[in-house]
């Protein structure tokens, strides 16, 4: 995912002086500051849990012994911290190690983006991770609190693979696993739910590669059912193709409902928008509508959304402290809709 990451990087470093003074370098000023500072943070997946807010991010490093390359090698994250607040705008408080690569039996490197919900008092966090032979899979932890810490399960869900899973629980009980990246995260090399290890990117004439759904059993820990395609459509009924890159699906899934319509957004990766899509039920399809966010500092754009009280927020991240691209900090913003459904979209910079 990354073939452009050591230009934009070196971009990103020009900068650094200026973004440490909270101003990008084309003289822009965020809207909005790192929610936290000691650590880098990513990916934030935000919900509200008996009333109180929390963010599952993934912890970026600096993994000095790792070399950088065009799979995000160099993204080499070994923990989760959970982050909590109260309320948007107060203090932050991390949490401290909620899950470590050491404690997951069957990984390998590279723990990605998490997402979390609860079911009967239990918390589940769902991670990718690549397994031994360096495939990423979707595994699942548990724990009777929010922050952890979580045990993991001695499997990857079975069925799972690629990243940046994400999991929405319907108002009718069933809940339902999103997932899915190109490039680094490997959706490529899944063609009808089999493993490719030759899978390659798209022509830029062909259908562009879909994000996967599964419902997730009772257990919450296995799906109940075979992994399908989350099928986004243009205005026109018509699916994208690879070239149509400001729009497609790259990776960065997040599914909220809103006045009993279905939002599928994503990121378009290697065009950095966050995007998104209305559907009538949880598979789909979605219509495109616009986008959400446009690129931010750095190279990846990740986010949730998440109703807290009677407002709507947008949890995304950007390279603002470190000016390095996998060097990430968690922000938010509170996000706004027209009356007929659709988002205006976030300044991250004015
Ligand atoms: O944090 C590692 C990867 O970068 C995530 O899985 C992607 O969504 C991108 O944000």
């Amino acid at each position: 995912m990354q073939r452009v990451f050591t230009i934009l990087t070196l971009v990103a470093l020009t900068s650094f002086s200026l973004t440490a003074l909270g101003q990008t370098s084309a003289g822009k000023t965020p809207v909005s500051q790192p929610l936290v500072s000691h650590m880098y943070t990513a990916d934030p997946s935000a919900h509200v849990f008996n009333g109180k807010i929390y963010i599952y991010p993934s912890h970026d490093i600096d993994a000095k012994d790792v070399k950088e390359d065009d799979e995000g090698g160099h993204f080499a994250m070994r923990d989760y911290h959970v982050l909590s607040m109260d309320k948007i705008g107060g203090p932050v408080k991390d949490n401290g190690v909620a899950l470590d690569i050491k404690d997951i039996p069957w990984a390998g490197r590279q723990l990605w983006a998490p997402d979390a919900t609860v079911k009967n008092g239990i918390y589940y966090l769902y991670f990718p991770v690549k397994d031994k032979e360096d495939i990423f899979r979707i595994g699942v932890a548990t724990s009777k609190s929010p922050t952890g810490p979580f045990k993991a399960e001695p499997e990857p869900i079975k069925g799972s693979y690629s990243i940046d899973p994400t999991v929405f629980q319907d108002s009718d009980g069933k809940a339902y696993l999103y997932f899915g990246g190109i490039w680094g995260g490997q959706l490529q090399r899944w063609d009808n739910n089999k493993y490719n290890p030759k899978g390659a990117l798209k022509q830029k004439d062909e259908v562009a590669y879909l994000p996967r759904i599964a419902r997730l059993s009772a257990d919450m820990k296995s799906f109940a059912e075979p992994v399908r395609d989350v099928q986004i459509l243009d205005k026109n009924g018509k699916p994208f193709l690879e070239k149509d890159n400001d729009k497609r699906f790259f990776e960065a899934a997040w599914l909220h409902k809103y006045k009993g319509k279905y939002y599928f957004s994503y990121s378009t990766g290697d065009t950095h928008n966050l995007c998104y899509a209305i559907g009538d039920n949880p598979y789909g399809p979605f219509t495109y509508q616009g986008v959400v966010l446009k690129p931010v500092l750095g190279w990846t754009n990740h986010h949730s959304i998440v109703q807290v009280g009677s407002k709507w927020y947008l949890f995304y991240h950007d390279t603002q402290l470190s000016g390095k691209t996998h060097l990430r900090n968690v922000k938010v913003a509170e996000l706004t809709y027209n009356p007929d459904g659709t988002i205006r979209p976030v300044e991250a910079y004015n």
